[in-house]
């Protein structure tokens, strides 16, 4: 992945010195020994107070501030750091990077801030030792950035080892067991550190009976996950089910106000954080997809929250709740049931009313990680709440790592948008004041495939995650190329500015192009029922789970204004609220979330519904065909296993899209007798 050894050949040839104790220093100085080993550099390391030993000639100097006395040039560092920002200013996971003299130096109050100095400098390679630079202060903006698993202990019989999972089984867990390779989860831990994760859940948001047990009698298996990915300054977390009480307590109910119950959860935590001091918290959905939940006893989610909150308040742990409630058994025919209302419905007025250690986790969308929807508009509803987003970095809905879809453009989006039409966005919601949000959470797309993630270049998701959590400021195309930089080093093959640039411009525009070829201008799903997998137009449309298009012979799309339809629009601010109500404000690609309109509906590009449908369909089926000849042109300049991998996928991918053109394509001429203007094909 994007820890190859050459990508550690800048620090591996550098005389380094580490300066400070700890576990996470000892990662760091183990880190660079590997790399040195291979790259002919030196490490030096000083656990303690002390004089600075055979330390004269240093390139590269990682110190902890309180690792006294420090080296000349880290002193100074420090000092213009104090300086400038104060005592205490690099916190728990920041570090200083600079570039004095001939010396690179890493300080951090806190070894894990060595750690991501470490990996920061690998990620710049030759850079970190040119011209002078900095002090510059590196602080993550989210606190908490975390991946959860939905990994089963069991094989589901319909879900398999891995919810949605497109990486083969789990990296933890096979047939019921723990997978038993600890290198591998190692590995892993090394992989997230380095692109700035800090916390994983280990198991399925939708508990089972075998996974239930995690909590209690099966606790030495995730001990085992976090003793493991621990060096790495990534905590774990583990899902648990509401009805934990009842189905491992023995008690008669798991009713959130009830005293039994709530001894029972906290002498349970209590026994985790025996086992595990430095566990993060618990994972719940709650009321979902037939889940257990709070509503079960007439209590509400901030009842049932706060009961958990309370038990992990003790140790600073934390309890992800997730706002994905809604109704899954809905009948089709009832028009004023919507299912992008219900999140908002469920918690908005609890708003203030969850414990501070409740992190109330919101999809990013009020539906279900389309390749297109509006932001939640629970993200702006409740402001004495702490708020995670969750994204999707599995592909569930986008193409399931068989299609190139790099997701950062789409994250990007989301994490900058303005719910008020101010300076305040998504991204500062899940950042908090001074770091204190709930972060940015995202489902794993990885899995025990040579390739981690089952396409080779859906690593870049995974990697991109990571980085948007620490700074979702970032540029996704610059983020991409840092991606492609140190999976891809330069190596002796010539080609590698190839490499580089075909692989940007495959990758660049992939969501905009997966967009294109599946379902139009926001609409969603269109997507075959159940494994969710390439199209079905109609495959939601006569079902319970509230995932409609409303095509007819007329028009299409989802009428949610205040004026004629399901009212979700009022759920927005302003200025969205206005914008999204509006036919002629609401942006194109979101026009079918919001509103139904006859086919011949004139965009803002003057096309009309009928016409972009065509249009789009036929254009993103080509640039999918542009993509495997671009991949055919490395050929020859690759590891010939991931060439074949993504041509493989590739292949596959043109498949799908032109299936996906056609039917949607024939689909809406069946209905519309619209005929393309351009008289291409339709069948
Ligand atoms: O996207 C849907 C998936 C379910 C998933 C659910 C959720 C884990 O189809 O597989 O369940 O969302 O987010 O809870």
């Amino acid at each position: 992945a994007w820890l190859p050894p050459a990508a550690f050949r800048a620090v591996g040839s550098r005389r380094a010195l580490v300066c400070g104790a700890g576990t996470l220093v000892g990662t760091v100085r183990d880190e660079l020994a590997q790399a040195c080993a291979r790259y002919g550099g030196t490490v030096a390391w000083r656990p303690g107070p002390g004089p600075v030993d055979g330390t004269g000639d240093v390139d590269l100097v990682l110190a902890l501030t309180a690792a006294t006395p420090l080296p000349a040039p880290v002193a100074e560092v420090a000092a213009q750091c104090r300086r400038h920002h104060g005592a205490g200013a690099l916190g728990a996971e920041g570090f200083a990077l600079a570039r004095t003299g001939d010396v690179t130096v890493v300080l951090a109050e806190e070894p894990a801030g060595l750690l991501h100095g470490l990996f920061h400098v690998v990620r710049l390679g030759e850079s970190a030792f040119g011209a002078a630079r900095g002090p510059e202060r590196h602080r993550p903006a989210m606190r908490l950035r975390m991946l959860d698993h939905w990994d089963n202990v069991d094989v589901h019989p319909v879900m398999g080892q891995v919810e949605r999972g497109y990486a083969g089984g789990s990296i933890f867990w096979r047939d019921g067991s723990p997978r038993g390779d600890p290198a591998r989860v190692r590995d892993y831990g090394r992989l997230l550190a380095a692109c700035g994760v800090n916390a994983v859940s280990a198991n399925n948001v939708n508990v089972h009976a075998t996974e239930a047990r995690l909590l209690t009698d099966r606790l030495g298996d995730v001990a085992a996950i976090a003793d493991v990915l621990r060096p790495y300054g990534i905590r774990v977390h583990l899902s648990v089910t509401f009805a934990a009480p009842v189905v491992l307590g023995g008690l008669p109910t798991a009713d959130p106000l009830d005293a039994g119950v709530r001894a029972w959860w906290a002498a349970t935590t209590r026994q985790v954080y025996d086992r595990i001091p430095d566990f993060g918290g618990y994972v719940v959905k709650a009321d979902s997809e037939g889940q257990s939940g709070p509503f079960t006893y007439g209590r509400s989610h901030a009842d049932g929250a706060n009961l958990l909150a309370d038990t992990l308040a003790p140790f600073r742990g934390v309890v992800h709740w997730r706002a994905f409630v809604y109704d899954h058994r809905q009948d089709w025919r009832d028009r004023s049931t919507d299912r992008a209302r219900a999140a908002f419905d469920h918690f908005a007025p609890h708003d203030g009313r969850f414990a501070p250690n409740v992190v109330l986790q919101v999809k990013h969308g009020p539906m279900d990680f389309q390749a297109r929807e509006p932001v939640s508009p629970v993200l702006a509803a409740m402001p004495a709440t702490r708020l995670a987003v969750e994204v999707q970095v599995t592909q569930e809905y986008t193409g399931q790592q068989r299609h190139v879809c790099y997701l950062a453009p789409w994250w990007s989006e989301v994490l900058r948008f303005a719910p008020w039409g101010d300076h305040r966005t998504v991204a500062a919601l899940a950042a908090g004041d001074a770091g204190e949000g709930g972060g940015l959470v995202g489902v794993s797309n990885a899995g025990d495939d040579p390739f981690w993630t089952g396409h080779p270049l859906a690593q870049a998701n995974l990697y991109a995650f990571g980085r948007l959590a620490w700074d979702p400021r970032l540029d996704p195309a610059a983020v991409l190329d840092e991606w492609i930089g140190l999976t891809f080093p330069p190596g002796p093959a010539s080609g590698h500015d190839l490499v580089r640039r075909t692989l940007h411009e495959m990758m660049d525009g992939s969501w905009r192009t997966y967009e294109r070829y599946t379902a139009p201008l926001g609409v969603g799903f269109m997507v075959r029922p159940g494994h969710h997998y390439g199209p079905d137009v109609d495959g939601y449309e006569y079902t319970p789970w509230g995932t409609y298009h409303f095509a007819d012979r007329d028009g299409v799309g989802v009428d949610r204004t205040r004026a004629s339809g399901t009212g979700f629009t009022g759920q927005y601010p302003q200025p969205w609220r206005d914008v999204y109500e509006s036919l002629d404000r609401c942006p194109d690609e979101l026009l079918l979330f919001f509103h139904h309109v006859p086919y011949g509906h004139v965009l803002h590009d003057g096309s009309t519904v009928i016409q972009h449908i065509y249009n789009t369909h036929f254009a993103g089926a080509e640039e999918v065909a542009a993509l495997r000849r671009r991949w055919d042109r490395l050929d020859g300049l690759l590891d010939p296993g991931l060439h074949t991998r993504v041509r493989e996928r590739l292949d596959e991918q043109v498949r799908c899209a032109e299936e996906w053109r056609d039917q949607v394509n024939a689909y809406f001429f069946r209905k519309s007798g619209v005929p393309d203007a351009r008289g291409r094909r339709i069948p």
